[in-house]
């Protein structure tokens, strides 16, 4: 494991092809202050720029993954201002993720509150430990949900279920969570890590050219018909034939062998 860059208010780190994003700010729950959201957009550039950089890793340190904004910020003397706040730190972040060429996955190992919800199931797969919990807390303080959860949650886990975790707030398992397809996995704590990382290191010796073309028309398939689906899917997979990593499947298959993707 090598620590490629040092930042005050989150940990990276790379380890082979996959990097490894830790939120750092475990005294008030890794919540978001412009600090961290600098250090976060600064670090995600740099994993959509690095090509050896194949899948990343979002998480937590400490007991949280994150409870949102930092309020002390949000409501202090100066504050910037919530639409201000927004634009700087949340939809930057949505942005990064959904636009990656290359998988995010999240690790809740810990509560995520508020926009920390939202960014955990913006990412592209989601595991959280069974000890973590889900809040849309947005309501609780008064406010609307934001990091695209009015987005998202209803997609994932239907319009009603959306509702009723955005309307009340109430915080819901893992386990739960799982079960109604917010996430991707729930994973007992004491193999949480060894199963992300696995899982992270499987999908980095993955095609990762042809990950980044299906992450495409998944962002396609929120906006299109299936008319329009079909020739997105047309167009993606002239691409994705055309790709070096299509050219060794084919040969590693014919050999009878394990490809050995270059992810391009
Ligand atoms: O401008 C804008 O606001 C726009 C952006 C909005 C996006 C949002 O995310 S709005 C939603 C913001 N988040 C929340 O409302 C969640 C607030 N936190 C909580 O509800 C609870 O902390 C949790 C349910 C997440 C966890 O509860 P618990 O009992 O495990 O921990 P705790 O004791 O409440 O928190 C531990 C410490 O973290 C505590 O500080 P202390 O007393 O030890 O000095 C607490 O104040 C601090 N903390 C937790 N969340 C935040 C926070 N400090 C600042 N901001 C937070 N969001």
């Amino acid at each position: 494991m090598t620590s490629v860059q040092n930042y005050n208010n989150i940990i990276f780190s790379k380890n082979n092809k996959v990097a490894n994003i830790s939120l750092n700010r475990t005294d008030v729950l890794n919540s978001f202050n412009y600090d961290m959201a600098d250090e976060l957009i600064h670090a995600l550039d740099l994993c959509k720029e690095d090509s050896s950089i194949r899948a990343i890793i979002l998480t937590g340190n400490g007991r949280a993954f994150c409870a949102g904004q930092d309020l002390q910020e949000a409501t202090g003397e100066g504050s910037p201002g919530i639409d201000e706040i927004i634009e700087h730190t949340y939809n930057p972040i949505i942005k990064l993720i959904r636009e990656m060429p290359k998988p995010v996955i999240c690790a809740v190992n810990g509560v995520a509150a508020g926009a920390g919800a939202n960014i955990a199931i913006a990412c592209d797969i989601t595991f959280a430990k069974a000890s973590a919990k889900f809040i849309q807390a947005f309501v609780n303080i008064g406010l609307v949900p934001d990091s695209a959860g009015t987005f998202f949650l209803p997609k994932l886990i239907g319009m009603q279920r959306a509702a009723g975790l955005m309307f009340t707030g109430d915080k819901i398992s893992a386990e739960e969570a799982e079960k109604i397809g917010m996430i991707y996995k729930c994973v007992p704590d004491e193999d949480f890590d060894s199963t992300v990382n696995a899982f992270a290191n499987t999908l980095a010796k993955k095609p990762t050219k042809t990950i980044a073309l299906i992450k495409d028309l998944l962002n396609q398939s929120n906006s299109n018909n299936w008319i329009q689906q079909l020739e997105f899917e047309k167009k993606n997979q002239k691409i994705a034939a055309n790709s070096n990593d299509h050219k060794e499947g084919i040969k590693a298959f014919f050999e009878k062998r394990k490809p050995e993707y270059k992810g391009n």
